[in-house]
């Protein structure tokens, strides 16, 4: 038996979930993982049986229940140190909460108007004002860190702080959507989602995203 279960929502559209699921892998926990699908008759009871919050994802430890995202990345940062979970560097570090902290309680309008839909294309979506400005923040804020990752890091495999860490899962589902609604982006942008993209636990989510068979309407253009 897995000394960790992590249980999650619809990998094509849960997009909390595909955090938590991520920063899991790259802790290198032996785990076990459960999909309560969302929106079914009985979804709500299930993952309240789970979740004290009666939201995905959450993982439990023995007697614990860790039940949010960001909560989840810092359990298991203090576990296995060793992952580089946050960067080893003081400055990253602090930008790399920082962001993380931005993503997790910002972003709103991006969110609504661009809901994550793994499988789906599409392209010429209508970007509000709103969102766009939070597209110009994400990339921004994605720029700043490769900028300083490609000259500081110790070892820079493209993430925002070389290493794949806590901060690269939580814009992972941003990724995610730029590429399902087609958001323009320009080449070292491009570069550092096809970095995400290409993470072996992201590719291995978008695989079992597509063979999912739930459909939510309500994140269907
Ligand atoms: N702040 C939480 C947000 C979790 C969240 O909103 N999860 C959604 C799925 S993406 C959920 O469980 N929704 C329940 C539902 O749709 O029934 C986190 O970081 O984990």
């Amino acid at each position: 038996m897995a000394e960790f279960t992590l249980y999650i929502g619809n990998k094509n559209y849960s997009s909390w979930s595909l955090r938590g699921g991520l920063i899991t892998r790259a802790s290198g926990a032996d785990f076990e993982e459960v999909v309560i699908p969302l929106r079914e008759r009985n979804s709500e009871q299930e993952i309240l049986k789970i979740s004290p919050s009666g939201l995905v994802p959450c993982l439990h430890h023995g007697d614990s229940r860790i039940w949010d995202s960001l909560a989840i990345g810092m359990y298991l940062n203090e576990l296995f140190p060793d992952a580089h979970l946050w960067p080893a560097d003081k400055h990253a570090r602090r930008m790399a909460r920082a962001i993380s902290c931005e993503m997790h309680s910002g972003f709103a309008a991006l969110r609504k108007n661009l809901p994550m839909n793994i499988r789906a294309s599409y392209p010429g979506h209508e970007i509000t004002p709103e969102a766009q400005k939070d597209i110009n923040r994400v990339t921004a804020i994605w720029r700043d860190a490769r900028d300083r990752a490609r000259i500081k890091a110790e070892k820079d495999d493209g993430f925002l702080f070389g290493e794949f860490g806590i901060a690269d899962a939580m814009y992972a589902p941003i990724i995610a959507r730029f590429r399902t609604y087609g958001v323009d982006v320009e080449d070292s942008i491009a570069e550092y989602m096809d970095a995400v993209w290409n993470y072996p636990a992201m590719k291995e989510w978008v695989k079992a995203a597509k063979d999912e068979p739930w459909i939510l309407e309500e994140f269907e253009l």
